[in-house]
């Protein structure tokens, strides 16, 4: 026997309905169909339905509400909480509000939980309402919060005194234009240019990492060269990962407050995500939301210009996002794919299912097949006339391509960004006795370099294979030049360099006071030069000569000069 007639079930209650009466249901089905003045946030009377119904089923029963005082969606809770519906299919309005008010009633006279205000906030509600009931299942006070923008006391979030429904009769169309004016306001102030607005956040665990801020200030680099502008950075210290969210609830509720008030279009995490974390967090967020392989996945997406380049990116952007394809949710799967400003492998792309992207790279790995060969066969060409190679390695940014630029006096890509130069680039120099080197300039490495990124530039990478000498560049003013050298090194050693001749090449020393470059130089048996104002490259040149040539070095070798050696 069926209890309802089928158009009445048809009305969508958001929650679970199981234990409710009959005549419970059908009052709530009833709520679908009532609405407000336009003029008014809440009535009286619309508060006395929500409270009535939650005296007698002892559940938070709530409803949105649209601009035109129209009920929209009607949700039943729990007595200690109610979900919204799934947001994904509510067409958003225009402004930065969605144009929607929620109003529940509490079991007692509760005000807004921080659930409340989190979901107020993630959804850009125009108001979050929360009535109390009282013992005779009345209203007893509401309870308002409504955003605003990025205030001085930084909380985004405005409550109003508690007062009756009936006492809260200003009138709401003024009230939420004032409110959007404002938001407008903030949006018209924010910084010009494209970029992205995006919040950063680390989480870590175990012994307080003594390194978070310079971890911080390279993953904020890391952001400014990919072209985000950092607005916010949240961290916590905490016993373990959260499987689910990474980050502990009470955490990411201010998160999504502060998303909401920076007005922020992607959230940004040092940590790497599984797919999982990735994906509820963006659910929570309403956000786009990428992890620190994506962020550097993305610089080397917009940095790439070689036909090898470009294809080694794209492969390891789909293996990264690969396993993510698995347990698809239309809504985070878009997001997770989009990449910064939308340079990803693209939405599209990726909204074709598994087996496509799988044939994608097994075409590119192909085609990386074959460019590798041709590659190899050009190396081959040049070891055959035994040319000895130099090869500029170090961290990203150090000042690599400018030492090139400088030695060979060409016209070879600088920026201060990281990861500006990804394709290799070799340039011939002649030495003062009138020997010749190959001297090739490669991307730079930085510390946890993501597997999938150092797999993808294997090829790249191979280029190095052939280096006599390694110029290992440091920027000697960095703060943590020394962490630096040790990632570098380990990269090296992972891609089975380890046992290159190396020259620590200590750069940038302009930056620092007199002398300062030339000790940490001594101390490490490196030069201390700049690229900038070329001093120190007259004895960069000679250590490299000598190492090369001398010493046993494989010039020595080639050009018969073993002779030479003591
Ligand atoms: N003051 C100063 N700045 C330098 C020096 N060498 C490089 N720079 C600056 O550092 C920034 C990075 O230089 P690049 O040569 O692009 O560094 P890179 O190591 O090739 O960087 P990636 O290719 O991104 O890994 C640029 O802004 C340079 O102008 C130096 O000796 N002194
Ligand atoms: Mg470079």
């Amino acid at each position: 026997m069926t209890l309802f007639a089928p158009e009445v079930t048809s009305i969508p209650i958001f929650g679970n309905t199981q234990g409710l009466k009959a005549s419970q249901i059908r009052q709530l089905e009833r709520l679908c169909r009532r609405s407000l003045p336009p003029e008014r946030l809440i009535t009286q009377e619309f508060a006395r339905h929500l409270t009535a119904l939650t005296h007698e089923t002892g559940r938070q029963v709530g409803v949105l509400v649209d601009r035109r005082g129209d009920v929209t969606h009607v949700m039943v809770g729990d007595a200690r909480g109610i979900e919204m519906p799934d947001w994904g299919r509510i067409r958003a309005g225009r402004g930065r509000l969605r144009g929607f008010r929620c109003i529940l009633s509490h079991v007692g006279d509760e005000p807004l939980t921080r659930d409340n205000v989190t979901d107020l906030a993630a959804l850009r509600l125009d108001a979050m309402v929360a009535i109390g009931t009282d013992a005779d299942g009345l209203p007893a006070n509401a309870y308002v919060a409504a955003l605003r923008p990025e205030n001085r006391d930084g909380s985004g979030i405005e409550h109003l005194d508690p007062a009756p429904p009936a006492r809260i009769d200003f009138d709401f169309r003024d009230w939420i234009r004032a409110r959007e004016e404002e938001l407008a306001r903030q949006d018209q102030t924010r910084s010009v240019g494209d970029g992205e607005r995006a919040i950063l956040v680390s989480v870590t665990t175990g012994r307080k990492p003594l390194d978070l801020e310079s971890q911080l200030a390279e993953l904020r680099e890391l952001a400014r060269s990919a072209g985000v502008d950092v607005v916010d950075m949240v961290t916590q210290h905490r016993p373990a990962l959260d499987r689910k969210f990474l980050m502990g609830s009470g955490r990411l509720q201010d998160l999504v407050i502060r998303a909401f008030q920076f007005d922020v279009d992607l959230v940004i995490f040092d940590q790497n995500l599984t797919a999982t974390q990735a994906r509820n967090l963006s659910e929570r967020l309403e956000l786009r939301v990428i992890d620190r392989t994506q962020l550097i996945l993305d610089i080397f997406a917009q940095h790439a210009r070689t036909r090898d380049g470009k294809l080694q990116v794209e492969l390891a952007q789909h293996k990264y996002l690969l396993p993510r394809l698995a347990q698809r949710s239309d809504v985070a799967l878009s997001r997770l794919a989009g990449g910064i400003g939308g340079r990803g492998p693209g939405e599209t792309k990726l909204e074709v299912d598994r087996r496509r992207v799988r044939d994608r790279v097994a075409r590119l790995e192909r085609e990386l097949r074959k460019l590798r060969g041709q590659r190899e066969s050009r190396r081959k060409r040049r070891s055959r006339r035994e040319v000895p190679t130099l090869s500029i390695v170090g961290y990203t940014n150090a000042g690599k391509s400018t030492l090139l630029r400088a030695l060979t006096k060409t016209d070879v890509h600088v920026a201060d960004k990281m990861f500006a130069t990804l394709d290799p680039t070799s340039r011939r120099l002649r030495f003062p006795k009138e020997r010749e080197v190959v001297i090739t300039d490669t991307v730079g490495f930085i510390r946890d370099l993501p597997p999938d990124l150092v797999s993808a530039f294997r090829a790249t990478l191979e280029e190095l294979d052939d280096a006599d000498l390694l110029l290992h560049v440091v920027d000697a003013a960095s703060e943590d030049y020394e962490r630096r050298i040790e990632a570098v090194r380990e990269v090296l050693r992972e891609i089975g360099l380890g046992d290159t001749p190396e020259l620590l090449v200590f750069n940038q020393i302009d930056r620092l006071p007199d002398n300062v470059g030339e000790t940490i130089a001594a101390r490490h048996d490196g030069v201390a030069i700049s690229a900038v104002t070329r001093a120190g490259l007259a004895e960069l040149i000679a250590r490299a000569e000598t190492l090369l040539f001398e010493e046993g070095g494989p010039g020595a070798r080639t050009l018969g000069l073993a002779g030479q050696r003591h």
